[in-house]
This record gives C-alpha cells, sequence and structure tokens, in this order.
C-alpha cells in the first residue's frame, strides 16, 4: 500500500483498529456500540482498517491475527445491526491490512446518496445510468434510453427534456438489488430490498432543457454530481457549462467517460489530457484520478466528500468496459450530506412537481428539506399571488413508486396526494409549510454574488431569471454594492421579485441567467 493513511479523528470517516484479538462479551458489546455511533454519525456507513494503529501507522498483522479480527468485528457488526464488506487486502511492514467497510443491514432505512447526472446532449447520460441500474448492455443506438426514458416524445427525439430519478439499490453486503428483480426498473422493490440507495437524477443536456437541468441541480440537493463526457468528442459548450454550475454550487464531481468502444486511443487519450487541463485549471482546482483498480478506488470514496479529488471512469456502456469499476465505487460511496440535525427543524419542502391524479386529486412532489411529516397531519401551502398561505391535509405520502409510508423525513424525495386545493391553484416552487414554519413570503432580498458570466455589465434595473431551490422567479437588481458588475466580480445586491412574493430562508443559494449571462450567491436578509 503505497498511500499512508491521515491521523484518526474524532469526526472522521475511518476507524483504525490495529487488531481485535480474543475478546469478552464486555469488549464485543464495547466495539458493537462504537461501531453504532459510527453508523450514526456517518449516515449509515463506515471505513474500518484493520493493521492499522490509531496514529495510521500501517503494521500489519499475520494470517491469524487477521482471522481473529475480522471474526470479531462481525460479531460486533452484528449486535450493532451491521455487516462487514471487505473493500481490499494490502501488505503492511509485519502482515497483512483489511480495509472494511461496515454498513447498516437492511431492517432500518436505507443509506441515501443522491447523484445528480450532468453534460452535453447525446454524451451517455441516461443510458450510463439505464446500464447501471438494469445490468443490460447498449447498443451504442438508443437501446437502454428507449427503455428507461419517461416520456415517449423523449424516445422519438432521442433527448432527455424532463427531470427523472431512477433508483439503484445495493443489499448489505454490497450486491446490487435491480439485478436480481424479475424487473430492474421496479422502484418499490429496489427500495424494500436495499441496504444503501443511489438515486440518479437525469437531467436534458441539450441547451433547450438548460433551465430544467438547473432546477435539477438546485432543487435535489445532490450528494455529488456525475459528469458524463462522450470519449469521442471530449470537452464541449456544455459539459463546461453543467461543470461551472456544479462547481459553484460546491458538489462534489466524479467523470464517466464514456462511447470507449467507438473512440480511437488517440483520441481518448488527447480528449482525456484536454480535461485534466481543464480540472487542474486555477478556477477548477481538482485533482484528477484515472481509475484503474479497486485501490484507486479505495482512495477516491475516502476522499470525495472533501470535493477536490475528482475520479474519471473510463466506461463503454455497449461492450461493458469499465463499468464494474464504477460499479464498485458507487457502492462505496458515502453520503455527503447530513440530514439528522435537520429533521428537529419544522417541516419545509419546496414543491418541484405538480400531478393532477384522477380519483386522487392534487398531488405535488419535492424533496423534504427540513422536518418530518405524517399522514393526515395539518400543513400549509403557499405562497399565493398575495402573499397568502392556505391551509391543507397530507392525504398520503409516497416514497417511491409504489411504496406508501406512512411518515417521512429530511432528506427524502417524496409526493403527496394533499386535500382542500386545485391542481391549478398549486405552481412549483411553492412550499408546504409545518407548525412552526413563518407564514411569510417575501418580495425582496438582499444576497452576495458572483457573476459566473456576463457578455457586458449588468447596471441598476437589469432583470434576470433567479432559482433558488425550485423557484424560478425574474428578479430585477434594485442596488449593488458595485456598479456595473462584469464577470468574476462579487458583489453585494438587493433584488426585488417582478411578479410573485417567494418563500426564502436567509443561507438559501440562489442561482440567475438571462441569455448567455450566470451568477451565484446566497441570500443574507430578507426584506419586509
Ligand atoms: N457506442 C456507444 N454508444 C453509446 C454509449 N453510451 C451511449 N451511447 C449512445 O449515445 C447516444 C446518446 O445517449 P443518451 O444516453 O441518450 O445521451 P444523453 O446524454 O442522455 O443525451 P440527452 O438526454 O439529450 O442529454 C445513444 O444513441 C446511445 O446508444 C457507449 O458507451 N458506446
Ligand atoms: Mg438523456
Amino acid at each position: 500500500m503505497k498511500e499512508s493513511f491521515p491521523k484518526e479523528s474524532e469526526d472522521g470517516n475511518i476507524e483504525y483498529k490495529l487488531k481485535i484479538a480474543q475478546t469478552t462479551k464486555d469488549r464485543l458489546e464495547e466495539l458493537a456500540s462504537q461501531i453504532r455511533y459510527r453508523l450514526a454519525e456517518k449516515g449509515g456507513e463506515a471505513f474500518y482498517i484493520l493493521g492499522v494503529s490509531d496514529d495510521g501507522e500501517i503494521i500489519g498483522l499475520n494470517d491469524e491475527e487477521i482471522n481473529i479480527s475480522l471474526e470479531n468485528i462481525r460479531k460486533a457488526a452484528e449486535i450493532a445491526g451491521a455487516k462487514v464488506n471487505i473493500i481490499r487486502e494490502a501488505q503492511g511492514k509485519k502482515g497483512k491490512i483489511l480495509e472494511l467497510l461496515i454498513r447498516r443491514s437492511k431492517d432500518q432505512l436505507p443509506i441515501q446518496i443522491s447523484i445528480i447526472t450532468i453534460g452535453q446532449a447525446d454524451h451517455g447520460k441516461t443510458t450510463t445510468i439505464g446500464t447501471l441500474i438494469t445490468g443490460e448492455l447498449d447498443d451504442g443506438d438508443g437501446l437502454i434510453m428507449e427503455k428507461i426514458a419517461r416520456y415517449k416524445h423523449e424516445v422519438l427525439m432521442r433527448r432527455t427534456s424532463s427531470v427523472t430519478e431512477r433508483i439503484m439499490g445495493f443489499d448489505e453486503n454490497g450486491n446490487i438489488v435491480n439485478y436480481v428483480l424479475p424487473c430492474p426498473l421496479d422502484e418499490a422493490q429496489v427500495y424494500l430490498n436495499s441496504s444503501k440507495l443511489i438515486s440518479f437524477i437525469d437531467v436534458g443536456g441539450h441547451e433547450k432543457y438548460l433551465k430544467t437541468a438547473i432546477r435539477g441541480l438546485l432543487s435535489h440537493n445532490p450528494d455529488y454530481a456525475m459528469l458524463i463526457i462522450a470519449g469521442n468528442t471530449g470537452v464541449s459548450t456544455m459539459t463546461k457549462e453543467h461543470l461551472g454550475i456544479a462547481l459553484s454550487l460546491k458538489i462534489p464531481i466524479f467523470i464517466v467517460i464514456t462511447k470507449k468502444d467507438i473512440t480511437p486511443n488517440e483520441i481518448l487519450y488527447k480528449n482525456i489530457e484536454n480535461l485534466i487541463t481543464l480540472l487542474k485549471s486555477p478556477g477548477v482546482n481538482k485533482i484528477p484520478i484515472i481509475i484503474r483498480n479497486i485501490d484507486d478506488i479505495a482512495i477516491s470514496v475516502r476522499n470525495m466528500k472533501g470535493g477536490r479529488i475528482t475520479p474519471i471512469f473510463i466506461i463503454s456502456n455497449k461492450s461493458g468496459e469499465g463499468l464494474d469499476l464504477l460499479r464498485k465505487f458507487l457502492n462505496l460511496l458515502p453520503p455527503r450530506l447530513k440530514w439528522e440535525k435537520e429533521v428537529s427543524k419544522p417541516f419545509l419542502t419546496y414543491i418541484d412537481e405538480k400531478f393532477n391524479v384522477p380519483g386522487v386529486g392534487s398531488v405535488v412532489s419535492g424533496l423534504i428539506l427540513q422536518g418530518w411529516i405524517k399522514v393526515n397531519d395539518k400543513v400549509w401551502i403557499g405562497p399565493f399571488k398575495d402573499g397568502s398561505f392556505k391551509e391543507t391535509r397530507i392525504k398520503s405520502i409516497h416514497a417511491k413508486k409504489g411504496v406508501y409510508v406512512d411518515k417521512a423525513q429530511a432528506g427524502s424525495s417524496v409526493t403527496f396526494a394533499i386535500t382542500d386545493i386545485s391542481y391549478d391553484e398549486i405552481e412549483k416552487g411553492m412550499v408546504l409549510l409545518g407548525q412552526g414554519m413563518p407564514l411569510k413570503a417575501y418580495r425582496e432580498f438582499e444576497g452576495e454574488v458572483f457573476i459566473l458570466h456576463h457578455p457586458t455589465t449588468i447596471r441598476l434595473g437589469y432583470e434576470a431569471v433567479f432559482h433558488i431551490h425550485s423557484i424560478r422567479e425574474t428578479c430585477k437588481l434594485i442596488w449593488s454594492s458595485k456598479i456595473p458588475l462584469r464577470t468574476g466580480d462579487r458583489a453585494k445586491i438587493r433584488v426585488r421579485t417582478r411578479f410573485h412574493p417567494i418563500y426564502i430562508r436567509e443561507g438559501d443559494r440562489f442561482l440567475f441567467r438571462e441569455g448567455r449571462a450566470r451568477g451565484i450567491g446566497i441570500i443574507t436578509k430578507l426584506i419586509t
């Protein structure tokens, strides 16, 4: 093992153990409660390394010591309701080192990770998600995308236009649940049989669907972004556009290069070289690693949350080459966002889709950002044009297709059937609020902005569409600490919504766009 381990820290997600020799029942209980604590802290998974001392020294154990330690850690994990997976074996000074992943078992809520898939149209986003979740291969001519596309027009046009979520499940041993089901797309079965769920959010890469893609990025709070680049085409305008947005939202990225089967080697290498230059450039400042084996994966997953390490996978959806490493990586990828502390806050969900379901009525969906909710709870919906909110009731909660639940909490993407409101009254960007949330909408706010790109200059009176969660609202610049604003500028600004009051909080991120202009920022003050 070439890399050395950093010193163990209380809040890190790696635990070092030199060895766990013959143990008493009490010692096992103690180890089990430590595992339980680590799992609760880390969202259901933790890495353990056997054969390494507390301060990170790689010592190694002989076969007998390794076997006893492994057996003991397995027993303790079982007491804690978890399973041990061996990630890899390596050699230390005096013997073996074992790297382990301990994962909560499936009788508890699954560990959830959401990954937004970004990149230029036609580079293979939908196809890559499709081969990962079905285990089948593509024919290079749209086979897989046709299978998993959400709408008929998407199949006809060969282009994703919606924001679609698809789930891939791993069981406690790291096997892919989708592959053993009669139908790998059966979300209910995947949900019920998995210990860890990866939700892929697929967006359209065509420029025409950029605003939908931005809504996907802002309203789904993804843990990571998977940037897809076709090997034969390389980095394009929309690749840079999507990458820029993910970077400004501080979402860690990994890259999948597709179409290896139809790309001559010299073109592939040239395109990868250009990509690496882009990733290392000052504005991007990443550390790319081309993934060749399990060692590269083990190093990457331990550092993914930091956001600088950027793994690059090279695959073919047609021959299947490289997909196995990508699956292993996904199995080991840790959740990044901590939802635990949001659960105790009052309930809040931004509506990002609305439906009118015959026999059911108004149905809305969104990611629960705060709190928890149960069936029959009273909530408020709004704001309406006059800034008011209306009382409604949760009739039912849908966790994933076909799975009804009694309650749901922060971090889950769900669908609610609600009463006393018609489909036409509901708008995307409205919120559902629980007891304890202020029933107040705003027309003005202050924020700190960074201008990513503007072809000329921005002056007072400038108008652009602001995206905040699933809100999309034209706002006007009414004050700025710096006038005019140009590409690369940072400033304090005050804006006013043009048409509707909106529900916002201090600390919410916004992104604005108008033609080719882009800016990103954070709300610092709400103005009444
Ligand atoms: N030969 C080959 N073809 C691929 C591969 N991956 C995807 N394709 C093909 O590339 C085309 C585009 O794939 P999609 O998955 O629809 O691309 P997309 O990025 O989702 O495109 P948009 O939805 O428009 O943004 C399809 O015809 C796929 O069959 C691959 O690895 N090898
Ligand atoms: Mg697509």
